[in-house]
């Protein structure tokens, strides 16, 4: 088939040109007058042109070499904008500059016209995005599969210091990167059920009848290398209607009926999941799962039988990496192809199975592994929960004969617990997989050593870690031109697809020049970050104070309320000395709390309550600040991460899994106040204990500390800053309208047992802060730290992450040039 050559992207038209024609034949309209959304819908249509050519020529690379290809299922992907990305990825830069400017535009307006994606709730999401940009730069084949959701995750804003909700209706103007195909439509059924039969040579067999059916549609986004030569693309499933679905329903000669069935049908996609809330019988979510799942593997099988109708070298062809348990229904679906369609042995279809799944387990917190109700999965999927139960009865036969009369292993190991009568989806899919990882190392050991730990000695090597990464394309080179400008001046670009080369920067961080220059691109960033929180709040913020931050998911685990008590503290030892020799702060907080998730909204409460008092006292002025920043998204973490001095990473130990806000921070440049959680502990060993602020109780102390350690009013009433605070929040110091809102957050610290260690971590937290202090207050030693945090950062690059499943996990090796 003719294909276009990788590089002829360059002269298929001038931009400008290309610009106009999609303007005019895309969009019907002309340049008049001037407005900037259409400008950047025909800027993006030009580019995506050019996008397509590489995407034709990759896909054509991968048939000819026969290779292995890898799926990524997850039910989120977090890519934020694109436009940037694009344009950094391709080189275009300098191009779309010009024409940005022919069009009366700076590019960065044009490229502020862009909705988000946010198709995702946060690290778990955002993480399947960094993958797909570094499948794509190291030239594995691979693709991302997931739900192209009408609505993404809610948008946040700030009422009366509350956070209200609004429908995230990202596509309502059009989103020029989506590409729908039209032409590959698959249908997916639910309800039903399974029905055995006898085939014509007498055996026993099952099929699936008197389904619905739902159309999945595949709409794509591609995803360029670095350089550009090379384009993959993420595939998500939207639900829609097919002619045969309305046809049969107007058969039935019901018309309004039938409307009403096809819009229900389309749902499906309607909207993401919130995580923290409670999922449990919700059965809407059951059916994106399984809606994904079907229409993905008809994929990959249709893709598979180009090359043959025998599935024996499947697993040689096919690997499948499973985001979390989201989408292990995909391992009861593999069978039912398999054994009800194909008409493989169970054996061996189970076989193609094990050595064609992986899975990835992104949080030990027990309230968030999933599990479904047997009932629900068999109403929704009769054939499925039919198939795990199989699964599950064979699985059990093995575990009783290794160990004979151990009823306790066999029914903590039990896919389908006996007495909740649920389906537990981690262990189908550890069972189902051949590899299973945490992603980082503490993460990894607690899933061998506690939360899995039945299953690491069943299947010894089984469980493995891989480290999380995060792309350098888009969190150093796109969103800090001004450092990474300084970085490659010194060092050349080769950073940006070989981060470890950041290390050249270690003897830089000696030189005073260079301090210099590292400082006035941190200041560069700061004075843009208060612009912006200027226009989004309407509160002014100095670049010349220290910016503390936390970024994140509200979650009581993450702790954002020890970060409250310091900011408490800080305030009070102000107003008692306001000569204290402390650098001026402002501390920015951001995060969603989930819809439902009653504390975490409280805490936002807490933050603007407290922020609101803080910045109205002007005993204290110009001291310290406090802002909540509200609706963080990918857009909004890109211009925030630049700019930070302080990283805040303060979870309780053992609970965050890994995080990656960690490492963006880290290799921007920002100090990390953190505990020894998730990464924290892999980001400590590379950049040197000397330069992290590491506190608290480790994962170990903190389970004594819940088997029994100090009773926390007693810890409080040990600490009479702590308890200064306390009673402040208490008694309504900060919200003296309503003096009792906060009392639900004090008695969770002080009546049920301050599960988060909170008050155990309080002094330490306040010692650590208390050096950062005593380290910003001399600016060469602090850049001299910001830099070495940097150099050291590059283990952490998504492109080594992703290698390390391609070797170990998936089997496959990157195409090479
Ligand atoms: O995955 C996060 C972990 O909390 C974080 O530590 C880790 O770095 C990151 C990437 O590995 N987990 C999530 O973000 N989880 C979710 O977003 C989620 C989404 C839907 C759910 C449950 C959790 O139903
Ligand atoms: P898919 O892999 O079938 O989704 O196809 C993606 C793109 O790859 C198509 O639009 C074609 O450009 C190209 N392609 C599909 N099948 C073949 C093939 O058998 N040989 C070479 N290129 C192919």
């Amino acid at each position: 088939m003719p294909t276009a050559s990788v590089t002829d992207f360059h002269d298929i038209g001038s931009l400008g040109e290309d610009i106009r024609r999609h303007i005019l034949s895309n969009l019907g309209n002309d340049l008049y007058p001037p407005d900037p959304f259409r400008s950047f819908s025909g800027l993006a249509y030009a580019i995506r042109d050019r996008l397509i050519r590489l995407w034709l020529a990759t896909q054509a690379s991968y048939y000819d070499s026969m290779t292995k290809r890898v799926y990524y299922l997850s039910m989120e992907f977090l890519p934020g904008r694109f436009l940037m990305n694009y344009i950094t990825n391709l080189g275009m830069e300098d191009g779309c500059r010009q024409a940005a400017s022919d069009l009366g535009y700076a590019l960065e307006d044009l490229a502020e016209e862009e909705r988000d994606a946010g198709l995702g709730n946060g690290g778990l999401g955002r993480l399947a995005s960094c993958y797909m940009d570094s499948l794509a730069t190291l030239r594995i084949p691979g693709y991302g599969y997931g739900i192209l959701y009408d609505y993404g995750l809610f948008h946040q804003t700030i009422v009366d210091g509350w956070q209200e909700e609004r429908a995230d209706n990202w596509r309502r103007h059009g989103s020029p990167w989506v590409i729908d195909r039209v032409e590959h439509l698959y249908p997916v059924r639910f309800y039903g059920r399974s029905e055995p039969y006898r085939d014509n040579k007498g055996a026993l067999r099952y099929r699936w009848v008197e389904a619905d059916t739902v159309m999945a549609m595949p709409c794509d986004i591609l995803i360029p290398a670095h350089g550009g030569a090379h384009v993959t693309n993420m595939r998500l499933w939207t639900a829609a209607s097919s002619q045969e679905f309305s046809l049969r329903d107007f058969n039935q000669g019901d018309f309004v009926g039938a409307m009403q069935a096809k819009i229900l049908s389309e749902n499906i996609s309607k909207v993401l999941y919130p995580n923290d809330e409670p999922i449990a019988g919700k059965e809407l979510r059951l059916k994106q799962q399984y809606f994904l799942v079907a229409a993905t593997l008809r994929d990959i099988v249709r893709r598979h039988k180009k090359s043959g109708p025998s599935f024996d070298g499947f697993a040689d062809q096919v690997a499948i990496q499973l985001n979390d348990t989201h989408p292990t229904i995909a391992i009861a679906e593999l069978m039912r192809i398999l054994v009800d369609e194909e008409f493989l042995a169970w054996d061996a279809a189970w076989d193609i199975c094990r050595h064609t799944f992986a899975y990835t387990n992104h949080t030990v917190l027990p309230e968030a592994l999933e599990t479904w109700s047997a009932d629900l999965m068999g109403r929704v999927l009769p054939r499925h929960l039919e198939i795990i139960a199989e699964i599950d009865r064979r699985f059990l036969a093995e575990v009783a004969a290794r160990h004979p009369g151990e009823t306790g292993r066999l029914s903590r190991m039990a896919i389908i617990d006996r007495t909740s009568g649920r389906v537990r989806m981690a262990h189908l899919a550890i069972v189902g997989s051949h590899a299973v990882n945490g992603v980082a190392r503490l993460h990894s050991d607690i899933l061998k050593d506690r939360v899995f730990k039945d299953f690491d000695a069943f299947y010894p090597g089984k469980f493995t870690n891989v480290t999380n990464g995060i792309t350098p394309r888009r969190w150093l080179l796109q969103t800090n031109p001004t450092l990474s400008r300084l970085i490659t001046d010194h060092i050349g670009p080769d950073w940006a697809t070989d981060l470890t080369r950041l290390t050249d920067l270690v003897p830089l961080a000696g030189d005073p020049a260079f301090r210099q220059a590292w400082r006035l691109a941190k200041r560069d960033n700061k004075k843009r970050l208060a612009r912006y929180v200027l226009r989004k709040t309407g509160i002014g913020i100095n670049p010349d104070t220290l910016f503390d931050v936390q970024f994140k998911r509200m979650h009581e685990y993450k702790r954002q309320l020890l970060n409250v008590l310091h900011v408490v503290t800080l305030y009070n030892r102000l107003r008692r000395d306001p000569a204290l020799p402390v650098p001026p702060r402002t501390v920015l907080i951001g995060g969603k709390a989930a819809p439902g998730y009653f504390m975490a909204k409280r805490i936002i409460r807490l933050v603007t309550a407290v922020a609101e008092t803080v910045n109205a006292d002007d005993a204290i002025r110009g001291r310290l600040r406090m802002v909540f920043l509200p609706n963080y998204c990918v857009s909004q973490a890109e211009k925030v991460i630049p700019a930070a001095d302080l990283s805040q990473q303060i979870s309780t130990a053992g609970m965050e899994a890994s995080g990656t806000g960690n490492m963006k921070f880290a290799l921007n440049g920002a100090l990390t106040i953190g505990t020894l959680d998730g990464a924290n502990i892999e980001i400590m060993e590379q950049v040197g204990r000397e330069n992290i602020f590491i506190f608290g109780l480790t994962t170990p102390e903190v389970e004594a500390a819940r088997a029994g350690g100090t009773p926390p009013r007693r810890r409080v009433a040990a600490d009479p800053e702590l308890a200064e605070a306390l009673d402040m929040i208490g008694r309504g110091f900060f919200h003296p309208a309503d003096p009792g809102l906060f009392t639900p957050i004090l008695d969770s610290l002080l009546d049920h047992g301050d599960y988060y260690c909170v008050t155990a971590d309080y002094r330490a937290c306040l010692d650590a802060q208390d050096a950062v202090n005593a380290l910003y207050l001399d600016p060469d030693a602090w850049s001299r730290a910001s830099i070495l945090n940097t150099a050291n950062m590059g283990y952490f690059s998504s492109d080594r992450a992703v290698l390390e499943y391609a070797r170990n996990i998936w089997n496959i090796e990157p195409l090479g040039e």
